[in-house]
């Protein structure tokens, strides 16, 4: 058939036709969603976006992010035709494309690259694991604080080697999600020019009109934030839409939102209400929708002639124009500057300059000791001074958290080459800035207090999901904080940290298992990891006759051992209570009871060690165990054994000083060694 229409409507109704039809055929999606904004994100990619299809990791290249997940068919639609290739784990561009015809015909399926949502690592192309409404945007605004950073440290006359844009697309949920108002304030303050929202206000939400819940005006709470914020009246002016992209290009102070009023499920029978949400439009409707939109009905999955030449003649043409320009001044930047081209290099394969282990500290042994939370402070700042883009930075208690570098300025709106962040009280946004830090290949950590970290799950989750090596740091790590009291004592979130898959959680006992902790968790390329440490001090342990700190490599290791190296009895324990087992099992060997002592500052660590070594510390006859963390048990029967017992907290803490807190909750090496002694008696049936 002919087609009479220009080729941006043809382009922009044929991503709205391979959306409704991979919606149809998986019978299950959101069709209505991408209906609606299709030309937005259209013209964004053809006639703005920097990005190279044929090589979607080049480093400056401008970024997407789809924050409203739910429309993935529209993101796998534009991959698809604008034949974006495929990336392997190493970082090598491969021949395939990210997205091919069967991918699409197979959306939500498994194993095909069209998921239901976009996951990073899993399609190429796709910036950041998106869905969890809020998160996108959030995310972007770690993205652009990221550019502005290289920019800083890497830019240098003549040399722009980073000015990327950073755009995420959202709708009505991810404006009322509480960590979007997080980002969208730190950005604004931050004056991250750089970064552009488009709010696709299509006005619809799931249970309907957004009438029902959200009448807060949107464009007046930007410009409070400090936006510069634009409408676009229709989202099907193409024209329009470039005006106010243009005007976010020309913008040098503000971050940008263009609030574009959409219609959900625009050209088919649902438009503008809920129903065009959750479920495809039916076969009826789908045909409906084509020939409104002149597509042709009878075709699924159609792509027109000149399409695809269409997509390379635009966002293919500019982008790899533009990735070829910036190779080319980026030859020349390595010959005028190797030192700084190298720490490019090192930073987009995930590596650390060589040498770096160097840095780490050791620490004599001291009785008196020193808190957990300062001996990290101190490897951390020992590291920073080797690995020039490790930084980071707290919701607000770096004092507390001891996350300061010491040698480095902050980041500000008018110093971008500072290292310490101040991301305000806002945990949830703060961990989503770490992620799109880590997404653009810095290496950042954030911190707060352990109890806390349930604010900024949903992104500590999504660092685990993304596989990115984002560094969470915890302190105050227990009851430990004393006279605060329940409320700054955390209790059950370990145990939920530890349910994260993927997400490596350290509670290391000493200062010189801080040491070892950072060793690991410096290297780690694809895993992020919690650090949780102590605000009291803790003994650094003379090591003579005591188990390597080293042993935090492999999990857990024997600390102690039985007298005999044959133990009647295993204290196994994590952080401050470390020394508590090892005072118990000095009561219960003049009691003549021989007992090991475990220190297991990873449990992700130990579960991946082979079976023999796994026996090695745990004995499998030695049924008699004693667990003692000062935390939610759950997870320890794992380790203890349906004979063992667990010393642990079974309520929430109290305010009160320290040692009346372990006195009445039990964490006294006199209990642990009277429960280990008990189960000794009772021959709990060691085999
Ligand atoms: C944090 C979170 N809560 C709830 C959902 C479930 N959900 C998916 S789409 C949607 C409605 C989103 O509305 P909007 O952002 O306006 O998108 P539109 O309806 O315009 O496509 C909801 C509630 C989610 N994905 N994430
Ligand atoms: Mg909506």
């Amino acid at each position: 058939m002919t087609i009479t229409v220009d080729a941006d409507t043809l382009a922009v109704n044929t991503v709205r036709g391979l959306c409704m039809d991979a919606v149809q055929r998986a019978e299950s999606g959101h069709p209505g969603t991408p209906m609606g904004i299709a030309p937005v994100a259209y013209t964004l990619w053809q006639r703005f976006l920097r990005f190279d299809p044929a090589n979607p990791i080049w480093p400056n290249r401008d970024r997407f992010v789809l924050s409203e997940g739910h429309a993935s068919a529209l993101l796998w639609s534009l991959l698809h035709l604008a034949g974006v290739r495929a990336v392997d784990p190493d970082y090598e561009v491969l021949g395939r494309p990210a997205v091919t015809m069967d991918d699409l015909r197979t959306f939500r399926q498994l194993d095909s690259h069209c998921p239901g949502h976009p996951e990073y690592r899993w399609t190429s192309g796709v910036e950041a694991t998106t869905g969890p409404l809020g998160q996108g945007v959030a995310t972007s605004v770690g993205m652009a604080i990221a550019g502005q950073w290289l920019a800083a440290r890497y830019n240098r006359e003549g040399f722009p080697l980073f000015d990327f844009d950073v755009y995420a697309l959202a709708g009505d949920g991810c404006m009322m999600e509480g960590i979007s108002g997080e980002a969208a304030s730190l950005a604004g303050h931050l004056r991250l020019a750089n970064l552009c929202w488009i709010y696709d206000s299509n006005r619809v939400t799931i249970e309907g009109h957004t009438d029902l819940a959200f009448t807060e005006d949107v464009a007046a709470r930007f410009v409070a934030y400090g936006w510069n914020v634009t409408t676009v009246a229709d989202a099907n002016d193409v024209d329009q839409v470039a005006r106010a992209l243009h005007t976010f290009r020309a913008e040098q102070q503000r971050p940008t939102l263009i609030l574009v009023h959409s219609h959900i499920g625009y050209g088919s029978p649902v438009e503008d209400s809920p129903k065009a949400h959750g479920a495809p439009f039916g076969p009826d409707g789908v045909r409906a929708t084509k020939r409104a939109l002149g597509i042709p009905e009878d075709a699924d999955f159609f792509v027109p002639p000149g399409v695809y030449e269409h997509f390379a003649a635009g966002v293919g043409a500019r982008g790899g124009e533009a990735r070829q320009a910036w190779e080319g001044m980026f030859a020349e930047y390595r010959l005028a500057y190797p030192e700084l081209a190298d720490e490019v290099d090192h930073m987009q394969r995930r590596e650390l300059p060589e040498g770096w282990q160097d840095a780490l500290p050791s620490f004599p042994a001291d009785p008196a000791g020193i808190a957990t939370r300062d001996s990290s402070g101190r490897v951390l700042n020992a590291l920073a001074q080797r690995i020039p883009w490790l930084l980071g930075g707290s919701a607000d208690l770096a004092p507390s958290t001891k996350t300061t570098l010491t040698s480095a300025e902050d980041f500000e709106a008018d110093d971008r080459i500072g290292r310490n962040f101040h991301l305000g009280i806002r945990e949830h946004a703060a961990a989503a800035v770490a992620n799109g830090l880590s997404l653009t290949k810095l290496r950042p950590y954030w911190s707060t207090f352990l109890t806390f970290s349930d604010y900024a799950r949903g992104a500590i989750r999504l660092s685990a999901l993304m596989e990115l090596p984002v560094i969470h740091i915890f302190t105050h790590d227990s009851i430990g904080v004393g006279e605060d009291g329940p409320t700054h004592q955390p209790v059950e979130q370990l145990a939920s940290l530890r349910a994260i898959p993927g997400l490596l959680v350290f509670r290391p006992c000493d200062a010189n298992e801080v040491v070892e902790t950072w060793r690991v968790v410096a290297a780690l390329r694809h895993e992020p990891a919690a650090l949780v440490l102590s605000r009291q001090k803790l003994p650094t342990l003379d090591r003579a006759g005591l188990g390597a700190a080293e042993g935090v490599a492999r999990g857990a290791y024997v600390l102690a051992d039985a007298p005999t190296g044959r133990p009647d009895v295993l204290l196994l324990a994590t952080g401050s209570e470390v020394a508590i087992a090892l005072a118990a099992r000095e009561e219960l060997n003049a009691e003549g009871i021989a007992a090991r002592v475990v220190s297991m500052p990873c449990w992700e660590l130990f579960d991946r060690q082979p079976r023999a070594y796994r026996d090695e510390v745990l004995p499998p006859e030695v049924r008699a165990r004693v667990g003692v963390e000062q935390a939610a048990t759950l997870g320890w029967d794992r380790y203890v054994g349906d004979a063992g017992a667990v010393v642990g907290m079974h309520t929430f803490g109290a305010s009160a000083p320290l040692k009346q807190l372990l006195s009445k909750f039990g964490f006294t090496p006199e209990r642990v060694a009277q429960i280990a002694s008990e189960l000794v008696a009772e021959g709990t049936g060691n085999r």
